[in-house]
């Protein structure tokens, strides 16, 4: 831990609306992958901590799920409150959106973080898209319009363009203090959580219409054996349907989930993995509130 005197420590809470890259952003920020990255909305269900350790001092960025127009499901509303919540002690905000683009969604987020009486950082990412970057101006400057940002920056979180500069900024808006996490930690969450998260990854970029939003995965064994995880995870889905298709003709589809996922878990966890998995039905686990928290979407 840092014993620096005029070290900094602090939380930043990176929002935006479903898509934008607040998760490749996380990832790019602590240079390892942390969280779970698709196109699809829901692919974040849980906020994640990403610590990063410096000898200027420690940023605790919180990655959130993003907020969800339609709250009348129990996955959507259990969606918001895990972002709302993750807002209400940081420090600062990192309000990401897509360069070019201004939604009702986007309005929606900037109303709910701009009550909160916390800096906002505008971060307008995916510039990496804007072929001609003169376009960028005139959005730019209509979007910094919104509200009183204490800096709008541009940046490409897939490729790592001003990532640095965002980094510097950031520190600056923290507050002074030593480290609450030892330097070597990179989050809170646990091995058996990114092994369910590395799963849910790869039928998540896989499938597409319900599926990903009808599935969820729970670790029943992980078990560390010399320099082996032995890992068995279960695969909830609400419908025979659905268990059909990601099982797959004579297992197919499942087998080449298997494969992948057991890849990255190994670059993951530096460690050999053997994983197995198995699909069941559970009916309407993702509207039953009771079913979420026993599957671990609880407060
Ligand atoms: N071109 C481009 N795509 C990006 C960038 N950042 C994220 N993406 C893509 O946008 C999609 C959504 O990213 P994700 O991080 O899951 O968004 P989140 O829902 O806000 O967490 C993924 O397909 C990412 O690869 C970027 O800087 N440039
Ligand atoms: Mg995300």
């Amino acid at each position: 831990m840092s014993e620096q005197p005029n070290s900094r420590c602090g939380y930043c809470a990176i929002v935006g609306r479903p898509n934008v890259g607040k998760s490749t952003l996380l990832n790019r920020l602590i240079g390892q992958k942390l969280a779970i990255t698709s196109h699809k909305p829901q692919t974040t269900r849980h906020s994640i901590l990403g610590v990063k350790t410096t000898d200027e001092g420690q940023i605790i960025y919180v990655d959130t799920p993003g907020l969800h127009k339609r709250g009348d499901h129990a996955m959507n509303r259990y969606l918001n409150r895990t972002a709302r919540s993750a807002l209400a002690d940081v420090d600062m905000i990192l309000f990401v959106v897509e360069a070019l683009r201004w939604t009702d969604e986007d309005q929606a987020v900037l109303e709910t973080v701009s009550r909160l009486d916390i800096p906002i950082l505008l971060l307008v990412n995916k510039i990496d898209t804007v072929k001609n970057k003169e376009e960028l101006l005139p959005y730019l400057d209509t979007t910094s319009k919104r509200f009183e940002f204490s800096a709008v920056i541009p940046l490409s979180a897939r490729k790592g363009d001003n990532i640095a500069p965002l980094e510097k900024q950031v520190l600056s808006g923290m507050p002074e203090g030593i480290a609450y996490f030892p330097e070597d930690q990179l989050t809170d969450r646990s091995e058996r959580f990114f092994a369910a998260e590395l799963i849910r990854e790869q039928l998540t970029q896989r499938y597409a219409k319900e599926i990903p939003y009808a599935l969820t995965v729970e670790i029943e064994k992980f078990e560390e054996e010399g320099n082996l995880y032995r890992i068995h995870g279960l695969i909830w889905v609400e419908r025979e349907g659905q268990k059909n298709i990601i099982i797959g003709a004579k297992g197919e589809a499942l087998k080449a989930v298997g494969t992948q996922a057991r890849i990255e878990m190994e670059k993951f966890f530096d460690k050999k993995v053997f994983l197995q998995l198995w699909v069941k039905v559970k009916k309407s686990w993702s509207s039953d509130e009771g079913a979420l928290s026993r599957l671990g979407y609880s407060d």
